[in-house]
């Protein structure tokens, strides 16, 4: 039998929501209904729900596919989150998501569901690449495969931008106040770079309307964490062990969790808090620290485990001489975090070592080594770039990219191929070929790539060297050799 709310009185009742979801209506818009919005906003709405009410339930749109607004549908938008840990596994089931939607069958659904005045906030996990945002210039990229499109038929729009401001468009025309629009991806100053992308799409397709949008939408960062591998059979299994029921739609994920956000929500939020959600004036510290230290640390993990042939996280941690780059990596990165009252760094990096090497959880360094080039500016470039200007040793960032340029060959060290699942992967193929064997060659013509190393540090010789004698290492003597150098 299958999990939705005719059956949801079957499940075990401290696995139950802690309030009936049908008494709730629904105040939020989110965009990107990946396993990391069910394991994180929706997770922390669901207890804001149960502990202080409030029509806050989600309308949660999935841009792209169609499978997960699928499942979700089948069983009233009901799915059940294990999370897994040292102490075994503790299963909930999630009821806040009141109406999943599949854009690419409903395209007039987010639109339409953002001109309607319950909503007050919109939320979106769509991955960096998908907003087509020029971060350097801090303005709409109009090259972006799906800006073009949407500029071209910005009233019949299908990605991010477009979707947000034809929502607005229909919102204002209605007379409804403004909402607040709250970006949850792992970019720095996500609010601020999400208000400028916005504007100048808005701007290109209606003056006036941009400048609503300027005087009127609140755009407040916010930094959130939970590391949660894409779920497999094996977490539909575990959730129907678990439950007594069957759930297409359930999500794996681990214990911690943490959503840092700027409290700036004129038309009202949820009790967030009541999940554990901290609320400070300003965001950029903790995505700082978060950004460098978790998630580049996450990439140095993924690219140098990847090609030492690890599947998992946990098995690269497995190994002494990979964890102990790892945690040199969270060292250099936490250096340049600066004091925070609210955090120990110490043992927030003691944590991550931890977290990383959760064995219940199946992280695959291959997910993670996804969009090299829409993670390595954020990641490893702007604390290479720092630490080259501070005069600190670049080396465990020079690894780090060095790793990156060994994956982006698209071989690995047994000659198989594999797709780089990278939105400039075509760009990429074409720097690479014919140069894979010679690290300089391969370094320069990646550093090369328009846009994506900051010249003062591709021009930099000190980080070049560093970079080149590390990739030489890999590429002539393979990662594990290149690793125990480094360790040594
Ligand atoms: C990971 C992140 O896939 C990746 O690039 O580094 O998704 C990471 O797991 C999350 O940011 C953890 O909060």
């Amino acid at each position: 039998m299958r999990l939705d709310l005719s059956t949801l009185d079957q499940v075990p009742a401290e696995m139950r929501p802690g309030y009936d979801p049908t008494n709730h209506g629904t105040g939020i818009l989110h965009l990107g209904l990946g396993a990391f919005h069910r394991a994180h906003q929706a997770a922390y709405t669901d207890t804001a729900l149960a502990q202080a009410g409030g029509d806050w339930r989600v309308a949660s749109v999935s841009l792209r596919s169609t499978d997960t607004a699928d499942a979700l549908g089948e069983q009233d938008g009901l799915y059940t989150l294990i999370e897994r840990g040292a102490q075994g596994d503790r299963a909930r089931v999630i009821a806040s998501v009141a109406e999943p939607i599949a854009a690419a069958r409903e395209p007039e659904a987010a639109p339409a569901k953002l001109a309607d005045a319950a909503i007050r906030i919109v939320t979106l996990t769509v991955t960096e690449k998908a907003y087509g945002i020029d971060r350097q210039a801090m303005d709409v990229d109009p090259d972006h495969a799906q800006v073009a499109a949407d500029l071209a038929a910005p009233r019949r729009p299908e990605g991010v931008l477009g979707v947000l401001t034809e929502g607005l468009r229909r919102r204002r025309e209605a007379g409804h106040a403004a909402p607040t629009i709250l970006c949850c991806d792992n970019l720095p100053e996500n609010g601020v770079l999400l208000r400028a992308g916005l504007l100048g799409f808005a701007r290109r397709v209606d003056p006036d309307l941009a400048e609503w949008i300027a005087q009127n939408v609140a755009f407040p960062s916010s930094m959130v964490d939970r590391i949660t591998p894409s779920p497999t059979d094996e977490t539909k299994c575990r959730a129907t062990d678990l439950l007594g029921l069957d759930d297409a739609a359930a999500v794996e994920t681990e214990p911690f969790t943490q959503w840092v956000i700027e409290d700036r929500f004129p038309a009202g939020r949820p009790a967030w808090e009541a999940a554990g959600a901290i609320f400070v004036e300003d965001v950029a510290p903790f995505e700082r620290m978060k950004l460098r230290m978790l998630n580049g640390a996450h990439s140095l993990i993924a690219y140098a485990g990847f090609l030492a042939g690890h599947e998992f996280v946990r098995d690269v941690m497995a190994e002494p001489a990979l964890a102990g780059l790892a945690d040199r990596h969270l060292r250099a990165a936490s250096r340049q975090v600066g004091r925070l009252e609210e955090i120990d760094l110490g043992a927030y990096r003691a944590e991550l070592l931890e977290r990383f090497s959760n064995p219940a959880i199946a992280h695959r360094t291959y997910q993670i080594a996804a969009d090299g080039t829409q993670k390595l500016p954020q990641r490893l470039l702007a604390p290479a770039l720092e630490a080259v200007k501070a005069g600190d040793n670049p080396a465990a960032f020079a690894f780090a990219v060095a790793a990156w340029m060994r994956f982006a060959t698209g071989r690995n060290e047994a000659g198989e191929s594999y797709a780089l699942n990278d939105p400039r992967e075509d760009e990429i193929r074409a720097a690479v070929e014919g140069r894979d064997a010679d690290a300089a060659a391969l370094a320069g013509a990646l550093m090369d790539l328009p846009g994506l190393f900051p010249r003062t540090l591709s021009g930099n010789d000190g980080f070049r060297r560093a970079v080149e004698t590390r990739l030489a290492e890999m590429v002539g003597n393979g990662m594990d050799a290149a690793v125990a150098r480094e360790a040594e």
